[in-house]
């Protein structure tokens, strides 16, 4: 059926992004069978690090160690006062409470936070996990699973995710951006390895991308790169990308995920909170995409100033596709600029959006905020169409949000939706 007007066009459209199952690329999730890795509940909300850097900001007075001593509902009711009753929650990261709460169907305007708290002491990580991903309508989420993590280790030997709507992504920071202190541990996991990277270090840590990648059946392999990363390079990162990751990628037929433009501890008394942001080289991105082109390469940049170009690099390298609009990105005033700016250059081959979520209850409104902007614009560009006299189907539409909201991501891989 074809649309016949603007306020048809606008209903349908906007319902379509509604309604339609999300596959969330990169989130901090995990399945229940990784125990405490999975972050639920209101207090957890409450700590998020986006919300206690915010807390800071008018608790001059407090110091940053008596803050880490406190217990978590301690921190809990700190922010909550400061941030819920103090001040009013409109930055984005406390807006997303509100719209959590009153997605569960909370009071919100009661602002009890006991009473919130009450309704998670009932209930179990299985029905939750349920409950939220039917809410948020996210039909799969992308772990980030650290091979790393002594904890999580023992999570993949036990078997790892037998959940469907969880998927494995490997995420190797420690290799690239920590070699001092990340040859160490691969020495004590077995792998024949040395600092200089001489002998059998560059096919050992391959065996070792190898063993996790057949452990784990990740999606992608992942990293997170500073602002001032540079391709090519004298250095050990750039190394191991020419000899290890990039060989493996290819051999494994899984996508190099860069996200670029991270400046750790800026602020190390923040902990989590304390990482910053600076604008990157696009000459690097662009030279590794184009040097390695049967390499798959999913891309997102932290720094808005880097975005347009980014687009255009996207435009001349088919293996590299953009994704999301991420953590400093996540703002609707920012997502709406580049997700236009996007859509005018790269139509529908693009992930508009990731959640990044590290708090299971995030989702509904990490999507639910983002629905509505990729919605309005999705809108404006198909009303632009419809000005000039084309004429959109019902089933058309369906099929360009669908493709946005996960189905350019599988193609990408190769692989078929499992939830398809
Ligand atoms: O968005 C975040 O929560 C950041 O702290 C990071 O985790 C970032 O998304 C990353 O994956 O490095
Ligand atoms: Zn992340």
């Amino acid at each position: 059926m074809s649309i016949q007007s603007k306020d048809q066009l606008l209903e349908f459209v906007h319902e379509a992004v509604r309604n339609t199952p999300v596959t969330d690329i990169h989130t901090h999730l995990f399945a229940e069978s990784f125990g405490e890795l999975l972050l639920w509940g209101v207090d957890e909300l409450l700590t998020y690090h986006y919300l206690i850097a915010e807390t800071f900001r008018y608790r001059q007075d407090l110091s940053y160690e008596d803050f880490w001593q406190m217990t978590k509902r301690e921190q809990a009711d700190l922010i909550w006062q400061t941030l819920f009753i103090e001040h009013t929650p409109y930055s984005e990261a406390c807006r997303g409470v509100v719209t959590v709460l009153n997605r569960l169907g909370f009071d919100v305007g009661k602002r009890d936070l006991e009473k919130y708290r009450s309704y998670y002491a009932h209930v179990s990580a299985s029905e939750y996990i349920d409950r939220i991903l039917e809410l948020a309508k996210v039909k799969t989420v992308v772990m980030t699973n650290d091979p790393f993590d002594a904890y999580e280790r023992e999570r993949w030997a036990e078997g790892g995710s037998v959940d469907p709507r969880f998927l494995a992504a490997l995420r190797i920071d420690p290799l690239l951006n920590l070699w001092d202190g990340t040859w160490p541990k691969l020495a004590e996991q077995g792998y024949d390895v040395k600092e200089d990277l001489s002998g059998s270090t560059l096919a050992e840590i391959r065996r070792f991308l190898k063993d996790w990648i057949a452990r784990m059946n990740p999606l992608y392999m992942a990293v997170s790169l500073p602002n001032d990363f540079a391709y090519p390079e004298d250095s050990v990162r750039a190394r191991i990308i020419d000899e290890c990751i990039i060989p493996v990628a290819r051999e494994a037929a899984i996508p190099f995920a860069m996200m670029i433009g991270v400046k750790r501890k800026v602020n190390p008394s923040l902990k989590d909170a304390g990482d910053s942001l600076g604008k990157s080289d696009i000459g690097t991105v662009e030279r590794i995409v184009s040097k390695y082109q049967d390499v798959k390469f999913l891309v997102t940049m932290l720094s808005r100033e880097n975005q347009h170009e980014l687009a255009v690099t996207a435009r001349k390298n088919r293996n590299l596709l953009i994704f999301g609009c991420w953590w400093f990105l996540n703002n609707p005033s920012l997502i709406e600029e580049i997700t236009r700016m996007r859509f005018e250059l790269l139509g529908g081959s693009i992930i508009p959006q990731h959640s990044d979520c590290r708090i299971l209850d995030q989702l509904l409104y990490k999507w639910d905020h983002s629905r509505g902007i990729i919605a309005k614009v999705l809108y404006d560009k198909y009303a632009d169409l419809f000005d000039a006299g084309w004429r959109l189907e019902e089933d058309e539409i369906k099929r360009d949000v669908e493709d946005l909201l996960g189905g350019t991501f599988w193609k990408f891989l190769g692989k078929p939706d499992p939830a398809a």
